[in-house]
């Protein structure tokens, strides 16, 4: 692994978390919404894994910028960003939408969190959402605000995340139920805490408001969990490729539709909603996506980290590229995500795959998330 050390400037803004992650011995970071984010402590990613589905890891998701809209057109506007249907959302839930522009092309996957009925927060993929946001407000003349609140999301992630919350927010974090949300005190505050987040391991994701008060949150919840194994973590590629979790700018650009991305759930098509992109995307839907995202599973080395697309290929034909890559010490094979042509996204399907070094791999599409019945190679 060889790209040179990032240089951090005030433009790849650092999180109320970043000198507990430096403390804690971070080996990297990437940015994303220009913020940077933790990825690796200096043990493999395959012992992170292995960490991750037993005990409890704490996150520095801080990059996970928030767009707020705020004021009387603030359900409108979050309506008028998104195809899925945010008419019966409640006040305390969450709801995973795609974004799209006028062609139906991919422009972010947040959570979309309802405060109240005249505040939403769009916690976005690595995307400038607020620019285009504000630009449709200003555009269409809208009543309401759009700004990036000073919010610092910190994620607990992994099975024993309910016993370690509960230490510090109280036992009432047992009775958020998934993708839901809400408010609980800790050291005279109040915290947004969620139940969801970037694995299928169970957690909660804290949005904390005050950069001030997020190494505090960090400090509580660490040495609450002195005696339950916990680790730092972040985002783990292994374990949300076989979770079938999609990275927006990685599996899915612009370039892409929703149905594409297997969202079809989350767009609502019908004319029901005023919508940018509705058109366009009940076309798409008439006619059926030409490709969509799919496992791969694939033998040989453990796979390089797939930095451009790698093509796909099935008795010489092109079949569709590879997004995202790495080895599953589970699988005890390479665990892929990738974009298949409609004549291949079957799974059990098989192909061949080109990691770009040379060697040519024998691997099968499969279902997302994985099942250990799809690895038979
Ligand atoms: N948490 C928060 N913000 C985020 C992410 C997050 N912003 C960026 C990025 N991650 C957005 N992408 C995703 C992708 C998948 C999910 C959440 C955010 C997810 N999906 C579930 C699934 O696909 O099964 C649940 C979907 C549903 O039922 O609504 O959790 O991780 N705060």
């Amino acid at each position: 692994m060889s790209a040179a050390r990032l240089q951090v400037s005030r433009r790849q803004r650092a999180t109320p978390y970043t000198p507990r992650v430096e403390a804690l011995g971070v080996s990297g970071f990437a940015v994303v919404n220009h913020t940077i984010l933790p990825k690796g402590f200096g043990r493999s990613e395959q012992l992170d894994y292995l960490h991750l589905r037993e005990h409890v890891q704490l996150w520095d998701v801080g990059c996970e910028r928030q767009v707020e809209l705020a004021g009387a057109d603030a359900a409108r506007l979050a309506q008028w960003l998104t195809p899925r249907d945010l008419r019966d959302m409640q006040p305390g839930q969450c709801r995973y939408a795609p974004l799209v522009d006028e062609q139906g092309g991919m422009l972010n996957d947040p959570v979309i969190l309802k405060l109240a009925d005249n505040r939403f927060r769009l916690s976005i993929a690595d995307a400038d959402i607020g620019l285009w946001a504000q630009g449709l407000a200003l555009g269409r003349g809208l009543d309401v605000t759009v700004d990036e609140p000073d919010v610092w999301p910190l994620a607990v992630q992994g099975p024993k995340s309910d016993d370690l919350a509960a230490r510090v927010f109280g036992d009432a974090v047992r009775d958020i139920g998934f993708f839901r949300f809400t408010w609980l005190e800790y050291a005279g505050h109040e915290y947004l805490v969620a139940r969801s987040g970037f694995s299928r391991q169970g957690g909660f994701e804290v949005y904390v408001e005050g950069f001030e008060r997020g190494a505090p949150l960090w400090d509580a919840l660490w040495e609450a969990g002195s005696d339950l194994d916990i680790a730092p973590g972040y985002p783990n590629l292994i374990e949300r490729i076989e979770g079938g979790l999609l990275s927006y700018g990685n599996e899915m650009t612009r370039a892409n539709n929703p149905f594409e991305c297997n969202l079809d759930k989350f767009c609502r098509v019908d004319g029901a909603i005023d919508c940018i992109g509705r058109d366009a995307l009940a076309e798409i839907a008439r006619s059926g996506p030409a490709r969509r995202i799919r496992g791969v599973i694939f033998d040989g080395e453990p796979s390089p980290p797939c930095r451009h697309p790698w093509p796909l290929a099935v008795a010489g034909v092109a079949a569709g590229a590879i997004t995202s890559a790495a080895f599953s010490p589970r699988f005890e094979r390479n665990v892929a995500l990738g974009m298949l042509e409609r004549d291949f996204w079957e799974p059990g399907t098989r192909v061949s795959v080109d990691c770009g070094d040379g060697s040519e791999r024998r691997g099968i599409v499969s279902h997302l998330p994985m099942e250990e019945a799809d690895a038979g190679l």
